[in-house]
């Protein structure tokens, strides 16, 4: 492995981590009673995020889901505009208007969380339809949890994209839950049924491990790129929180053991350090280092967004859609 590549998987590494950090902040906002509203970590997530998102360029798009931080942030999003955005602060994303699930950023191509469970596979699929016909070499990427695969917009966006041949990668992330069904209750066949019905190429990953993310990203981003089409990317992946930061007891629907083995044995953090330290490419000391300047950084972020203005009570109606 060359240094660069060495640069490289810890620059991911530092990513990860600063996802993680960040949403271990924003549970902490939240049970501090400083951030209103809710919000549903990515943690242990990072893998897909950062695996997806460092195979795409800046101007290429994104689309995220409820539980978002996690892609904004791998796309490129200021962690000091993203708190203020959750502290309904005037200096974030949407002037504080939008909160958690509402955040978007244009400057990184990323046209927005969304609230409603697979309501983002149309944009991204227009996002990628306008990207042909514009002639742009840009492709899309729809980020959604294993719950959108009962909704029928996912379906007519797949329909088209693929007889179309858009440049859009459906990105599902299997956690296993919809909010507190296991997807086994929700979801009948097969996951992989669903694309391959509209001859849509499909591959299923460890999403916990971000090398293999990545690897089949560039392959599948590129393959778009050149104008050969869609691709969906099954990722299995687990959420280390409950379905938002209030969902404390989760007994009645997932055991303690089952956390613990996720955490235990398939972090996404761990696997990546423990595959350089194997490699003898890089020892404790890099990662101690790397943890230090995240920890600085969010906490910086932080402090920012608590002192940060709320906006103006004449503002209430500026920037917000009046159907
Ligand atoms: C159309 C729609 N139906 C129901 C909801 C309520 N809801 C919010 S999150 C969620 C579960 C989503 O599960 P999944 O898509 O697997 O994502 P995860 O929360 O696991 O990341 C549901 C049902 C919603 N937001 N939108």
């Amino acid at each position: 492995m060359s240094a660069t590549d060495v640069e490289h998987w810890l620059h991911m590494y530092q990513q990860m981590l600063k996802i993680r950090v960040f949403e271990e902040q924003v549970n902490e906002l939240y049970t501090s009673a400083k951030m209103p509203g809710l919000a549903h970590l990515y943690v242990g997530q990072e893998a897909v995020a950062v695996g997806v998102c460092e195979a795409l360029r800046r101007d290429d798009y994104i689309t995220s889901t409820h539980r978002g931080h996690g892609h904004c942030l791998a796309k490129g999003a200021s962690v000091d505009k993203m708190f203020c955005e959750l502290l309904g602060k005037e200096p974030g994303y949407c002037h504080g208007k939008g909160g958690s699930m509402h955040i978007a950023d244009q400057d990184t191509g990323n046209l927005g969380a969304n609230a409603i469970v697979a309501g983002s596979a149309g944009i991204a699929t227009g996002a990628a339809f306008a990207c042909k016909r514009l002639g742009l070499d840009r492709v899309a990427v729809c980020f959604f949890g294993e719950g959108a695969l009962g909704q029928g917009v996912l379906y007519e966006s797949m329909n088209m994209a693929q007889l179309w041949k858009l440049p859009v990668i459906y990105v599902c992330e299997n956690n296993l839950y919809n909010e507190y069904t296991h997807h086994t209750e929700s979801t009948a066949g097969s996951m992989r049924a669903r694309p391959e019905a509209f001859g849509i190429l499909t591959v299923e990953v460890n999403g916990q491990d971000v090398r293999e993310v990545h690897e089949t990203a560039t392959r599948l981003i590129a393959r778009a790129r050149r104008g050969e089409g869609p691709a969906f990317m099954l990722c299995h992946t687990y959420r280390y929180y409950g379905h938002h930061v209030g969902d404390i007891n989760r007994r009645y629907y997932r055991s303690k053991e089952e956390e613990e083995e996720w955490k235990t044995h398939r972090d996404p953090l761990n696997t990546l350090s423990a595959w350089l330290i194997g490699q003898t490419m890089a020892d404790g000391a890099i990662f101690d280092q790397i943890e230090n300047e995240v920890r600085a950084e969010v906490a910086a972020a932080v402090d920012y967004a608590l002192n940060a203005p709320f906006p103006a009570p004449e503002e209430v109606g500026k920037h917000v859609y009046v159907g």
